[in-house]
């Protein structure tokens, strides 16, 4: 039996410090930059994005579509749900009892099934389907790019043998939506009792990259290698990056899918898109042969993508779920 989690969980804030995320200039010559990308993949799985040439009116289509959709009635967002697997969903997350202070829009990348989830969305289905088509094909672009600068920056021979696992027409990829909103009255007395409510419990992505972009609210934290929750300044202009599960099992380890939560602290709506790059669901994942080696042996029994998927759908939000694969 899965014990379903607390409504709101609330959390302590005081021991974050806001120091350290690393910034990467897109712009910068290439083999500093794989350098670069490859240190803070290992450092924090987590890194922001500068120059990365993704033009401002594609963000704020999405962005525009996304406000508009979440501020319908209820009634209205109810009929494009529940999410599951795609479409709108709120407060419930998974399928085993997570909830979170939020209301979502999931999409699957394949264009067949966003142009038909976004029939139960959108007042006008082919605008808001051609802003998702824009926003994907940007942030997938960027998504491959810096998996081919990791390539580099590991001195694999072949430059796409990351990036290629995205880029198949059947990928999994997902986007969703967040939208975390303001919080009511009753929040100043957690503040005052330094405390915060959890808007998506903490976990680890599931997927190879995830590509995140905010409004200018803030909420979003990160786990460093010791333990502690660092708050990430949001920037509207820029992308973040987390390194997902799948990328530490293609990294043999090297590489640490970063652990994250979102919080509701704030006096203003927080929205926030992801794009979840996967593999097709009938892909194998293993490391990279030159990243598992006689001396380096692989950490990770093989699996498909959709093999992985089942597992984190049968478990909670937060578990680690990479433990179920590891090598005994
Ligand atoms: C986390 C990353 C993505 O948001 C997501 C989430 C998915 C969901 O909300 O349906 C999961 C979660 C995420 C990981 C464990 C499982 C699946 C909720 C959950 C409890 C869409 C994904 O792919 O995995």
């Amino acid at each position: 039996m899965v014990a379903p989690s607390p409504t709101s969980m609330r959390v302590r804030t005081r021991k974050t410090k806001a120091v350290g995320i690393p910034t990467i200039d897109l712009s910068m010559e290439r083999s500093e930059l794989s350098e670069q990308v490859v240190r803070a993949c290992e450092e924090y799985g987590f890194f922001k994005v500068v120059n990365h040439n993704v033009p401002r009116e594609v963000v704020s289509r999405l962005e525009e579509k996304g406000t508009e959709f979440f501020s319908k009635s209820t009634s209205e967002k109810t009929q494009a749900g529940p999410a599951t697997p795609f479409g709108y969903g709120c407060r419930n997350i998974g399928l085993n009892g997570d909830m979170g202070d939020l209301e979502y829009l999931l999409l699957h990348t394949n264009p067949l099934s966003f142009t038909e989830t976004s029939k139960t969305i959108a007042n006008d289905p082919t605008k808001f389907s051609c802003a998702v088509s824009d926003y994907i094909e940007e942030a997938k672009e960027l998504a491959c790019k810096i998996l081919e600068l990791v390539a580099e920056g590991l001195w694999v021979p072949d430059k796409f043998s990351l990036s290629k696992f995205i880029k198949d027409v059947d990928c999994d990829s997902v986007l969703r939506i967040n939208h975390y909103p303001p919080v009511n009255k009753n929040q100043d007395q957690y503040e005052q009792l330094d405390q915060a409510r959890v808007g998506f419990g903490e976990h680890s992505d599931p997927q190879i990259l995830t590509i995140m972009r905010s409004n200018n609210v803030g909420g979003l934290q990160i786990e460093t290698p010791d333990g502690l929750w660092l708050p990430v300044s949001p920037d509207p202009n820029e992308f973040f990056v987390m390194v997902g599960d799948a990328l530490q099992v293609l990294t043999n380890g090297r590489f640490v899918s970063v652990r994250h939560r979102a919080l509701t602290n704030a006096a203003e709506a927080r929205m926030s898109m992801m794009y979840f790059a996967a593999p097709p669901l009938n892909w194998w994942i293993s490391p990279l042969p030159k990243m598992a080696t006689p001396h380096n042996p692989s950490l990770y029994k093989p699996f498909t993508w959709a093999q992985y998927k089942q597992a984190a759908y049968s478990l909670r939000l937060g578990d680690t779920r990479l433990d179920l694969f590891k090598v005994q």
